[in-house]
């Protein structure tokens, strides 16, 4: 396979993801650390942790065992940071243990109060991170693969023009015994994805739209804003388009990932979460008058099906599906006039 490494000028969502979306397996782990080598870039990954004693140090281990395949002298991943939420069932100690550098969110940038969930913990970090790419990723994985930790380097490494890149993977959803291939990502799939084809439009390529592992340079995190708690990935996604455009942006395959199960009441606050990022940006954006929705007689925009975006066995897909929304008179106006 090949890597598409063209320049993208301005592109709608299609083309994105036509020449943006690629596969981990495209990148080996050896000719990343080259790169990176004569790139001259060091990589810090940083793992936000409340609560994750008992998947963190497997993590951690995997990144280590990522760095002894190329060599323990030029690793692929030079910092590992773990910002805990001074979380009670040991995970700072299992971390330690484990060999990160671990601090306590609520004892960084600390003249800014007691940190404010995960977005905030994210943006602490980076006043610690001391590599030129910072990589985020989730501690509360289960079947926490090695590419969950180096694949999104693969296209920062390899294209130029890309500064950002978003894992994409399937979300599978055991309740009980049975397991649903890609019943999980529920907040992704009923809030993100259609807000952002009513309102980011340029960002409905993205597969995980959501997804805690991300890298970019440190000079882009630096640059822009982060919203607290869970409205952190949606704001990135809305700040970093924003900021680079999206031909700067790119997503990696990375197969499946089985996410820890969140109650439908806590996804319920976690949705009001991205509909608030949305919303704010929205507004200062000026995007209610210009929404994608068809049948709104001031739209502007060019889109006007329902793009999904989603992972299959045989890779990513986009597919797209024409909705029309009529609206109907009050029938009394119609019928009267009969
Ligand atoms: N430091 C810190 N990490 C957090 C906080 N909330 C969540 N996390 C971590 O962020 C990652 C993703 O959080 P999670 O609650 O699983 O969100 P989801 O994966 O989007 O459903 C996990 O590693 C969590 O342990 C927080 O308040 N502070
Ligand atoms: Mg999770």
């Amino acid at each position: 396979m090949s890597i598409d490494a063209r320049d993208l000028g301005n592109v709608d969502a299609a083309e994105w993801f036509k020449h943006r979306s690629y596969d981990y397996r495209q990148f080996s782990v050896e000719e990343m650390s080259r790169r990176k080598r004569s790139l001259g870039l060091t990589v810090t990954a940083v793992l936000p942790c409340r609560n994750v004693a008992d998947t963190v140090g497997g993590i951690i281990d995997e990144i280590h065992a990522v760095n002894e395949r190329v060599s323990e002298k030029s690793p692929l991943i030079d910092q590992i940071l773990a910002v805990d939420a001074d979380s009670d069932d040991g995970t700072s100690e299992v971390a330690v243990k484990h060999g990160a550098e671990v601090f306590s969110e609520n004892e960084l940038m600390s003249d800014h109060g007691g940190a404010h969930g995960k977005g905030d913990a994210m943006w602490r970090a980076l006043s610690v991170a001391r590599g030129d790419l910072v990589m985020y990723i989730d501690a509360d994985t289960k079947d926490f693969r090695a590419e969950l930790a180096y694949g999104v380097l693969g296209p920062i490494l390899h294209v130029p023009q890309i500064r950002f890149a978003k894992a994409a993977y399937r979300r599978p959803f055991k309740a009980g015994e049975k397991l649903e291939e890609d019943g999980g990502g529920r907040v992704t799939e009923l809030s993100a994805k259609p807000l952002f084809n009513l309102f980011y439009p340029e960002l409905t390529g993205f597969v995980q739209p959501l997804a805690g592992e991300f890298v970019a340079d440190k000079e882009l995190f630096r640059s822009i804003p982060f919203m607290t708690g869970y409205a952190v990935e949606t704001s990135i996604m809305i700040d970093v388009l924003n900021r680079v455009g999206l031909s700067a942006m790119s997503q990696v395959d990375l197969g499946t990932r089985q996410n820890r199960h969140q109650s439908l009441r806590d996804l319920s606050r976690m949705s009001h979460s991205v509909l608030r990022a949305v919303a704010r940006r929205m507004r200062e954006d000026g995007r209610l008058r210009t929404s994608n929705d068809p049948s709104s007689p001031d739209s502007l925009s060019q889109f006007s099906d329902y793009l999904h975006a989603v992972a299959t066995p045989d890779g990513l897909s986009l597919n797209e599906y024409v909705e029309e929304l009529v609206e109907r008179p009050p029938i009394n106006e119609v019928l009267r006039v009969k």
